[in-house]
């Protein structure tokens, strides 16, 4: 089946190499890896969707997500980390962490950022399993100009359009980073889609685990609604702290964060009931433009997800995505088994362009 929709794609996204991820103590093979992409660039090249390049954006959107702490961090980490000799003593080519800026140390007082080189990573990310090495702030730069572009695309006059970005995004909050995510690609494209649209607009999450960093970006914001299905944190899966049914944004934001829950093994029709449910809620909220955080992790087969959706549900949650009739983007989170990655993106951009006519 051929598809309409337009694809963008940098070649630069390739460039991040996290080669393991630090898992209770244990350097194990990453699994985010750039052989995602290029299984679903492949899968997307079948269905003949139309391949537009990534074009270069500024840092407006960007700046309005994150902080610029974090970004001057994530851009200098390699080279600083390098520079203080840690690939050859102790014989640590990736930047990770050793020590953590916990809550609790500081009791809630800002804690200095440190000056040590490898006690900063502690200060900016919550996790050891999502590494820095020479080519990752290459490609998370242009994993966001991948959805900044996707954004034109659609402002432009496409119904929809597809970010292939990588690394992921979702687990990227606006001063912190962890879950194999650095900036927060989809978060971006909701920012540009409000200034653009006047919104208000929408974020419909739909990989296996909570968008816990999208979540803090809005937690504050009503004009822009934050919905995820996920498996349940409190279950075990990551990201453990976050994504619970009672997180509803606060202040002025309340009401507009929504996290449902799922147990592990749940297959497609509490699935797609979570999604439609969502996707319900962002239509009555007179959303303008609809940002679609697309993992697939859900599959029945993923390694890094319990959840057990099949092909069909995929093509069915598209459909549901679809026939909200939004001007929408749909960028890129998880997804790791390398043999189904790029069918199931397929099957679900096939299910939105079916679920629009
Ligand atoms: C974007 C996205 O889907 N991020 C998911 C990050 C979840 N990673 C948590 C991994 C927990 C440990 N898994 C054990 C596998 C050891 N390699
Ligand atoms: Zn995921």
């Amino acid at each position: 089946m051929r598809l309409a929709m337009p694809f963008v794609w940098d070649e630069r996204c390739r460039a991040h190499e996290p080669r393991s991820e630090v898992w209770v103590g244990v350097p194990t093979p990453a699994v985010e890896s750039a052989a995602r992409i290029d299984a679903i660039r492949s899968a997307l090249a079948e269905a003949e969707a139309p391949e537009v390049a990534a074009v270069p954006h500024d840092d407006d959107a960007l700046l309005s997500v994150h902080d610029p702490e974090l970004l001057s961090y994530l851009q200098a980490a390699w080279d600083e980390w390098a520079a203080a000799g840690l690939p050859e003593d102790p014989g640590q080519d990736r930047v990770v962490p050793y020590v953590f800026a916990h809550g609790g140390l500081t009791s809630g007082r800002p804690p200095a950022v440190p000056t040590a080189v490898w006690a900063r990573p502690g200060y900016f990310t919550y996790d050891t399993m999502t590494l820095v090495g020479p080519g990752t702030w290459e490609s998370a730069r242009a994993a966001v100009d991948t959805a900044l572009t996707a954004v034109d695309l659609v402002v432009g006059g496409a119904r929809c359009a597809y970010a292939c970005s990588r690394p992921p995004g979702h687990h990227a909050g606006r001063a912190c980073f962890g879950g194999s995510c650095y900036l927060n690609n989809a978060s971006v494209a909701a920012t540009a889609l409000l200034e653009r649209t006047g919104g208000p607009v929408a974020i419909l999450d739909i990989d296996a685990h909570h968008g816990n960093g999208t979540q803090e970006v809005f937690f504050e914001r009503p004009d822009v609604l934050v919905g995820s299905l996920h498996v349940d944190p409190g279950a075990g899966w990551f990201p453990h702290f976050l994504g619970f049914a009672d997180e509803i944004g606060v202040g002025d934001g309340a009401g507009a964060n929504r996290n449902v829950v799922l147990p592990p093994g749940a297959e497609d029709e509490e699935w797609l009931r979570a999604i439609d449910g969502l996707v319900e809620w962002m239509q009555r909220a007179d959303t303008q433009a609809l940002v679609v955080s697309l993992g697939v992790d859900a599959a029945a087969g993923d390694p890094e997800s319990p959840l057990h959706v099949g092909k069909g549900g995929f093509r069915r949650a598209g459909a549901l995505i679809g026939e909200a009739k939004l001007p929408t983007v749909v960028v890129q989170e998880g997804g790791y088994d390398l043999t189904r990655i790029g069918m199931l993106v397929r099957e679900v951009l096939l299910g939105v362009e079916a679920g629009r006519v």
